[in-house]
């Protein structure tokens, strides 16, 4: 780090709320440890020198790519991103090398549509056309301009057809920034896949962006189609936005967060020809919050569907087999007629109109049934589904008293008589099946719940009221986790033609999954969301260092390499061999009479001297938050050192949510329904509800960490082998409104995405790059006429080498020059003209060039 001077720019942190706030060196305290400011509020602070960091000139302000910015660290990100958002919608975008950051606007945006853009000016305007074709950096940033270079590297590593795809000359634009030169040549070793990489938080923006550059192939694909293809790029391409509502709908529900939150991760690959034709697609989801469907806190909701389904006819007209039955009504169901549809306080969440952008409850119902006719799901099996979604809603009405002997009873036989009749199974077994469940003995077969056995082989145990309350509940989420399986199953079938031979073709991944979580109370759910962020971290940084290496590489440079704190033993503690926490897990759930608090213990005697699992602090409450609950003990709860902070998890109800066994019974009972859905989903070798896939496994299949690990051990090979693409998303306030930035919040991120880490990564190097172009508009003015006629490099050689900049302090690329930070004030000051050059300094510039 240069040292500080009297007069430098800089950025001091105030506290969270205000983070950083700029002003000027004023004072340097003699102790070498402390500085005074003056602040731009007019305050004058002395602070430790570690609360400053460097600033950069305002000219600076607001540009494209922040690895522009002369300075690097997270204050001058934090500003520019923060400039940018307030000075145009463009702004909304910008890039750290090759990682896109997208703010939320919160409003819609004119950057995106042919139609708006050629309302605007045409020159300003941003539609996807202005895109195509172009490397990163000729144009301002946006999600197309990420989009396209995907589509376009990924033709470019294949046959020659490629070649007449090769971007254009770059502009002087481009030239000027450098921009990435790897994309001007043909690069032949790319791998023929591609994936984008979408993350943040909730509410972020991931889902919009994923749509948008979907939105990109449909519209680079219109055109393609390939003789013999039974089904049209152009229909694939136009198929896969228009599955999207679908998918939200069973998929989607608001929450306090994000009105249309995805409570699923997913995958989408596209395969694309060597033609540059889609050839087909597939949607890979991870993790549903199925827990959604039976309990919901306050100003949130169940899934979409539910309320959709709710303007239709279905409730009134079950078993409708015509198309014609299902009509949007004028006036729906009370919501709060159902349990399962009311939140946490009792009543339901007010939906004012359905999801955001989806036109109301009753149009996104058509739209939803519209898809699932499109993709070719048969009228009866469509009825089944509205049959057995509404079976859903009366099974949560069901409720249970106690029977003398304190055993669980149903109270309101009406709503189970309609479940019943809903999920067209028989009373008896699905009244059983609610209220106790059969045990056998060892070595004999579960037979017939109902059927007397006369070797009494088996007992009915009946279930006490909180049993059958969750048994109740575990049936509603199974049976909805199978649903949304299917319906990813039924779309996956649309995309994808069974004659068409895909093993050979490069393909397209877009990754839209949950952004790292910290809640007051973390559970099982936050511990696999924060493992895949882990592993994804992880991938960023392998990622990034090749990205880094090849710009390097581009500029004829070798490169220098840095230090980059590695997450390796993190994934280990939690995934890897021996006393890892999915292990120990594991390990428990299979044990009869384990506890999460044996769990716990035992967890945190193997990992006593972890450095990625410790104990919670005495009397520590929870998360991040101050928090309500209770003090926690080494029984009840751990702490994980992320790499995006320490997360303290509560263990209560991880075994049981580990092995989320619906009980056999019901499981029976549901595979004896007359419903052809149920029948379908509860068949033997049927969906997956965790998985999507097919039931069988190794023999640790069955528990859920396991079965998420193994899931994201696939996506991570996959994603490994693909040339990555990172997009950042950013949530600039919590309250979902337009122009407001939260400062806190936005550093907050970027410190969580890793992108603070990959300036650190960037400015660790050689940080500082100067244009050639910006040396010699800057100094050759200023230089006698037989230095004019330099060429660039060896113009920026003598020039730099006159500054008496050490052999190491900087490195002559081919359009750029590459700067130690050390060495920025001294350029600057240069720059500014502050310093002037002396009659001496062009001697030397001659005796380096003699
Ligand atoms: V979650 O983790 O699924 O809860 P996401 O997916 O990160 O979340 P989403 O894409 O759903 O967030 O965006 C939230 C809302 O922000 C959208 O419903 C839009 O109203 C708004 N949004 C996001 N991106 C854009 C955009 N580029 N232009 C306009 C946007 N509005
Ligand atoms: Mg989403």
């Amino acid at each position: 780090m240069a040292e500080w001077q009297k007069g430098d720019a800089a950025w001091c942190y105030i506290n969270d709320d205000v983070t950083y706030e700029a002003g000027k060196i004023v004072e340097l305290g003699e102790d070498d440890r402390s500085v005074t400011l003056k602040l731009a509020s007019g305050k004058t602070l002395t602070t430790e020198r570690a609360n400053v960091l460097r600033a950069n000139k305002d000219k600076q302000d607001g540009v494209e790519d922040n690895t522009f910015l002369r300075e690097l660290n997270e204050a001058t990100i934090l500003h520019n991103v923060g400039v940018r958002y307030a000075k145009s919608e463009g702004g909304i975008y910008s890039t750290t090398g090759h990682i896109l950051i997208a703010v939320n606007p919160f409003r819609q945006l004119k950057i995106y549509e042919e139609a708006q853009a050629r309302a605007l000016d045409a020159a300003r305007a941003l539609p996807i056309k202005r895109y195509l074709g172009k490397p990163i950096g000729s144009e301002p940033p946006h999600i197309y301009a990420i989009a396209d270079r995907m589509y376009r590297l990924l033709l470019s590593s294949g046959d020659s057809q490629a070649r007449s795809r090769r971007p254009s000359p770059r502009s002087p634009r481009a030239r000027h920034r450098g921009g990435p030169l790897l994309l001007r040549c043909r690069d032949r070793s790319a791998p023929r896949a591609q994936a984008i990489i979408v993350s943040g938080p909730s509410g972020a923006g991931k889902t919009e962006t994923c749509k948008l550059v979907l939105k990109h192939l449909a519209y680079v694909t219109k055109h393609l189609s390939e003789a013999g293809m039974s089904k049209s790029s152009m229909e694939l391409g136009a198929l896969l936005v228009m599955t999207n509502p679908l998918l939200e709908a069973f998929g989607n529900a608001e929450t306090n967060l994000n009105r249309n939150s995805s409570r699923f991760g997913k995958f989408t690959q596209i395969h694309v020809s060597k033609k540059g034709a889609i050839l087909g697609a597939s949607i890979q989801t991870y993790l549903l919050e199925a827990t959604r469907v039976v309990v919901h806190a306050e100003r949130n909701c169940n899934y979409h569907i539910f309320y959709q389904a709710r303007r239709s006819r279905w409730p009134a007209a079950p078993r409708a087999p015509e198309g014609s039955h299902y009509r949007a009504t004028r006036r729906p169901s009370d919501a709060n007629k159902y349990a399962y549809l009311r939140n946490a306080t009792g009543k339901a969440t007010a939906r004012p109109g359905g999801r955001v952008g989806g036109g109301g409850d009753a149009a996104e119902f058509k739209d939803s049934l519209s898809v699932l006719q499109k993709i070719g799901v048969s009228e009866k099996l469509i009825a089944s589904l509205w049959e057995t979604l509404s079976g859903l809603l009366a099974l949560g009405n069901i409720t249970y008293g106690e029977t003398v002997n304190g055993d669980a009873c149903i109270q309101n036989t009406k709503a189970l008589g309609t479940a019943c009749k809903l999920l067209q199974c028989h009373d008896a077994l699905l009244q059983q099946g609610l209220t106790s469940r059969t045990l056998k003995l060892k070595g004999g077969e579960m037979q017939a719940p109902l059927r007397r056995s006369r070797r009494a082989r088996r007992w009915h145990v009946p279930l006490k009221q909180e049993e059958a309350e969750s048994a109740r509940d575990a049936l509603a989420k199974a049976v909805y986790g199978k649903l949304f399986s299917w319906i990813v199953t039924q779309i996956n079938t649309a995309l994808i033609d069974k004659d068409t031979k895909l093993d050979d073709t490069g393909f397209l991944g877009i990754l839209d999954i949950y952004g790292f979580e910290n809640f007051e109370r973390n559970s099982l759910e936050q511990l696999l969301i924060n493992f895949t962020n882990e592993q994804l971290h992880q991938h960023f940084a392998i990622a990034l260092f090749k990205t880094e290496q090849e710009i390097y590489k581009s500029e004829g440079i070798v490169w220098p390499g840095v230090e980059w704190e590695d997450n390796t033993a993190c994934l280990e503690a939690i995934s890897g061999k021996g006393g890892s926490i999915f292990n120990l897990l594991t390990e428990h759930s299979r044990l009869p009479k384990s506890s999460d608090a044996s769990m716990t213990e035992g967890l945190l005697n193997e990992h006593r001297k972890s450095k990625h699992i410790s104990p919670p602090k005495m009397g520590s409450k929870g998360g991040r938050g101050t928090g309500a609950g209770t003090k926690l003990t080494g029984k009840e709860a751990f702490v994980i050192a992320h790499f995006a902070g320490s997360v303290m998890y509560q263990t209560a109800g991880w075994l049981k949510k580990n092995t989320d066994s619906l009980h056999e019974d019901l499981s029976l009972c549901m595979s004896s329904s007359s419903a052809p859905i149920l029948k379908d989903l509860f068949s033997v070798g049927s969906i997956n509800a965790f998985t999507g896939g097919s039931k069988g496994g190794g023999k640790r299949a069955g528990f859920v960490a396991d079965k998420y690990q193994k899931q994201l051990d696939d996506l991570m090979r996959t994603l490994r082998a693909t040339s990555s693409h990172f997009v950042r998303c950013i949530k600039p306030n919590h309250e979902q409104a337009p122009n407001k930035f939260n400062k806190w919040l936005v550093l907050d991120q970027l410190r969580n995405s890793g992108m603070v880490d990959a300036v650190r990564l960037l400015s660790s190097g050689y940080s500082v790059r100067i244009p050639f172009t910006t040396l010699e508009e800057s100094f050759k003015p200023l230089c006698p006429d037989k230095f004019k006629a330099l060429s660039a490099p060896t113009f920026a050689t003598c020039l730099l080498t006159a500054l008496d900049l050490g052999r190491t302090d900087f490195l002559v690329g081919l359009t750029k020059a590459f700067f130690k930070s050390t060495k920025l004030a001294f350029v600057d000051a240069l720059m500014d003209g502050t310093k002037k050059l002396e009659p001496k300094f062009f001697k030397k510039m001659a005796r380096v060039l003699a």
